[in-house]
């Protein structure tokens, strides 16, 4: 392979092929919620309900993408990117969830995919980033089977209609997102606070990916199907047995109750018996269902933001004198942990610590224990608290600094061996950040929302630059070891 690097300077170069992307999501940048027969998601509800979402944020016009479509494939352009991560709104092309299906939202992406081909950029699609249409969701959501299935029929319409110019297929977007911060702690949509619904929604959205999967094959000859999930690096805050049980249920609820299905064809056993007692929980596993979920893929979607480090919640007092920060709760009790923040890290605006190791060692567990299959990183970024200088420019140093750590970390993966062929940089453009609203800006584009300029970044342009070179200079994040 040829990941060159030549250590008398820090130039480390990527495969030849390798496949550079920006990456954005349907409900936080489109805007246009009511356009051409669009219907109601759920986040549309959530957004709208007082106190769910700060400062009463909506995606009702947010970027705007919708209409400045082509300025946005325009800017993908000058940033040089061989692909482009979007999503599609289930609501725009069947806006009841079931039923008819509304051809001007398939429009609306057939312009995108042939812009994006028009300029030689590879469509890489995501069929579902959060956005469930209403309807479904009032008849049950993710908890029911019937949603499932009702994916299935969407998914199909949107291969039928796109297949010939979309070769990557991503069936679904970080589904312990919308399993576990839907309908477990309640921060995202639909915002129930149930963990046998989480339980239930977690396998529900698994069996959807194992229903369109087939349906993608057959639908469209040569289509690469992926899933992306969201997975982290969790680290026990000492050698205690109860820190090291800690950091262990913590992947089992991140990423191992999504990879070992996946990969393995099972659901851990630790799992399974820590959630035995929910209802409906894990009872609503049919036979069959975890052969569909296992299904052979094409490639793995890893979104990587910031590793985890973890303490039994009796042990904080210990963590404390040890030198850490321990986080006050956790979004999940029946977890019993408690996070750590080592102080002096660096932590982004979403206070994420800023740790790139974390991917490194991520991307070789993947490889080690569950598969060799291409991964594309299909999120990496940053949220920092850029502004508009009386120059006219945003210099986010500070989001330059963690990209190149990143990507550093990403090269140090593949010279170790791991099949990294793609990374998509989370994101184009400065967006709705679901429960944070636009305080949180994660673009390499800056976004002035009330009037929809796009401004890009210092950002922008050294990933341009590193995109153009296919090269990165190699740093670390401070602190790493
Ligand atoms: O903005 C989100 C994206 O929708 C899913 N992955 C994480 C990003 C940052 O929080």
């Amino acid at each position: 392979m040829s990941t060159s690097s030549n250590h008398s300077d820090r130039t480390r170069h990527f495969p030849p092929d390798f496949l550079w992307g920006a990456a954005t999501a349907s409900y936080q940048i489109e805007g246009a919620t009511k356009a051409d027969g669009r219907g109601p998601s759920i986040w549309d509800t959530f957004s709208h309900t007082p106190g769910a979402v700060l400062n009463g944020d909506n995606g009702d016009i947010a970027c705007d993408h919708y209409h400045r479509m082509d300025e946005d494939l325009d800017l993908l352009a000058q940033l040089g990117v061989r692909a482009y991560r979007f999503s599609v709104a289930w609501p725009r092309v069947i806006p009841e969830g079931t039923g008819e299906v509304n051809q001007a939202g398939l429009d609306f992406y057939r312009r995108l995919v042939d812009g994006l081909r028009a300029r030689d950029i590879e469509p890489t699609l995501t069929l579902y980033h959060w956005d469930l249409p209403q309807p479904l969701e009032d008849r049950g959501g993710w908890v029911v089977r019937d949603t499932a299935e009702a994916y299935a029929v969407y998914v199909e319409a949107v291969a039928r209609a796109l297949g010939d110019g979309v070769e990557r297929w991503i069936t679904l977007n970080e589904p312990w997102c919308s399993s576990w911060l839907g309908y477990g702690s309640g921060h995202h949509a639909p915002g129930k606070h149930d963990i046998g619904m989480a339980t239930a929604a977690n396998h529900h959205l698994l069996l959807a990916h194992g229903l369109a999967t087939p349906i993608l094959r057959d639908t469209i000859r040569g289509a690469k199907v992926g899933i992306t999930l969201n997975l982290s690096d969790h680290r026990p805050g000492s050698d205690d047995e109860l820190d090291v049980a800690a950091a262990r249920r913590a992947d089992g609820n991140l990423n191992r109750l999504f990879l070992d299905p996946i990969f393995h064809g099972r659901y851990p056993e630790d799992m399974l018996e820590h959630y035995c007692n929910e209802s409906p929980g894990f009872s609503v596993v049919r036979e069959g269902d975890l052969e569909l979920i296992a299904q052979p893929l094409d490639f793995l979607g890893v979104n990587y933001y910031s590793p985890s480090t973890v303490v039994d919640e009796s042990r904080a007092t210990q963590a404390r004198m040890a030198g850490y920060i321990v986080a006050t709760g956790d979004q999940f009790p029946d977890l019993r942990l408690r996070g750590l923040e080592t102080p002096g890290r660096d932590r982004t605006a979403m206070d994420w610590e800023i740790q790139a190791a974390g991917l490194t060692s991520l991307l070789v567990r993947i490889r080690d224990e569950y598969t060799g299959l291409p991964i594309y990183i299909t999120e990496n970024g940053a949220a920092f608290n850029d502004y508009v200088d009386p120059n006219g420019h945003v210099l986010d140093l500070n989001r330059v600094a963690y990209l190149q750590e990143h990507l550093s970390a990403m090269h140090d993966a593949i010279a170790a061996g791991v099949n990294v062929q793609g990374y998509f940089v989370w994101s184009l453009l400065d967006n709705f950040e679901w429960a944070f609203g636009y305080s949180q800006r994660f673009g390499i584009v800056w976004v002035d929302f009330p009037t929809g300029v796009r401004l890009p970044k210092e950002s922008f342009r050294w990933y341009r630059d590193a995109v153009a070179s296919n090269t990165v200079q190699y740093a670390r994040s401070p602190g790493s070891h």
